[in-house]
């Protein structure tokens, strides 16, 4: 695991990301904040938003309702950012976004956040996947490509042994064809699935690309995560279509940006999202 004091990508966190796929960065969240995103999720649960709707929609789509009212529970919120100015601030916290733009470059956006409780259970056996659905299974940019869509983990509870609802990730799988056979489909316990270990606060940073999921949790207590997707401007962002308007009161110029504010206006227009605007290097610099 490597602490991040640089700010930018040190030579081993880019071999790292080349060669494994991902990046621990410990401590990216200070013990305060952990409490106090932890404490607010618990909040988040008491009001309705987008969650899993099993019964009634395919899986991956959400639908608009309330989750078991149990704190430690399984809940999975999408787009968190209404719900506080900490979730719209946590988009480009230094530390972190500074990461995020080494590894994509200045013509990105934000695409989605997202909460994930992992109830402890023993009826949840994990799962394996790519991020992006069924075309990012198979679509692999090269070790010295920039990605196309990087989400972030933050761990909001210790993860400090296997079977706790660990992040698992075949390390390098970001890279090569990867069995997805009936025979074969790829779970937490498969060979080659390293479970990472971490504690409250580290995040994890990853790509699509790479074949990742959550282990089963027998810990005995709930795993809590924040996450946060960043995808290359031409792609589509999930958690919203076109600018995302009813936030930009509430932004800096550059989270404008990253939610879609191009600086003509509020309203989407043909061809947006193809060229970037001018100062979209300077913007994300944070210096405008
Ligand atoms: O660990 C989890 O709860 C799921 C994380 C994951 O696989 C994802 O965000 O794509």
């Amino acid at each position: 695991m490597l602490a991040n004091t640089t700010r930018t990508l040190t030579e081993a966190q880019r071999e790292q990301w080349a060669v494994d796929g991902y990046l621990q960065i410990a401590g990216a969240l200070s013990p305060a904040e952990v409490a106090f995103f932890s404490e607010l999720l618990d909040e988040v649960r008491t009001k309705p938003g987008y969650e899993p709707a099993p019964t009634e929609l395919p899986r991956g789509h959400y639908a608009w309702k309330l989750p078991d009212q149990n704190k430690d529970a399984f809940m999975d919120r999408r787009d968190l950012l209404p719900h506080h100015q900490a979730f719209i601030d946590l988009i480009d916290r230094p530390a972190v976004f500074d990461l995020i733009l080494d590894l994509m470059g200045p013509y990105i956006q934000f695409s989605m956040s997202q909460a994930i409780i992992r109830a402890s259970t023993d009826t949840f056996p994990g799962y394996i996947h790519t991020d992006g659905g069924e075309a990012q299974k198979t679509i692999r940019v090269s070790e010295t490509s920039r990605p196309l869509a990087v989400k972030v983990m933050y761990l909001l509870t210790d993860v400090t042994e296997p079977d706790s609802g660990n992040f698992t990730v075949f390390p390098g799988s970001h890279l090569r064809p990867f069995a997805e056979r009936a025979e074969r489909i790829p779970n937490p316990k498969t060979p080659g699935a390293v479970p990472l270990l971490g504690k409250a606060g580290d995040a994890y940073v990853f790509p699509h690309a790479i074949w990742h999921g959550p282990s089963p949790n027998h810990s005995g207590k709930a795993r809590k995560t924040i996450l946060y997707n960043y995808c290359q401007m031409f792609m589509r962002a999930y958690d919203y279509s076109g600018p995302y308007k009813a936030l930009f009161e509430r932004c800096t110029p550059r989270q404008r940006r990253l939610l879609g504010d191009l600086g003509h206006g509020p309203d989407f227009r043909p061809g947006d999202f193809f060229y970037a605007p001018l100062d979209q290097e300077t913007v994300m610099k944070g210096a405008a």
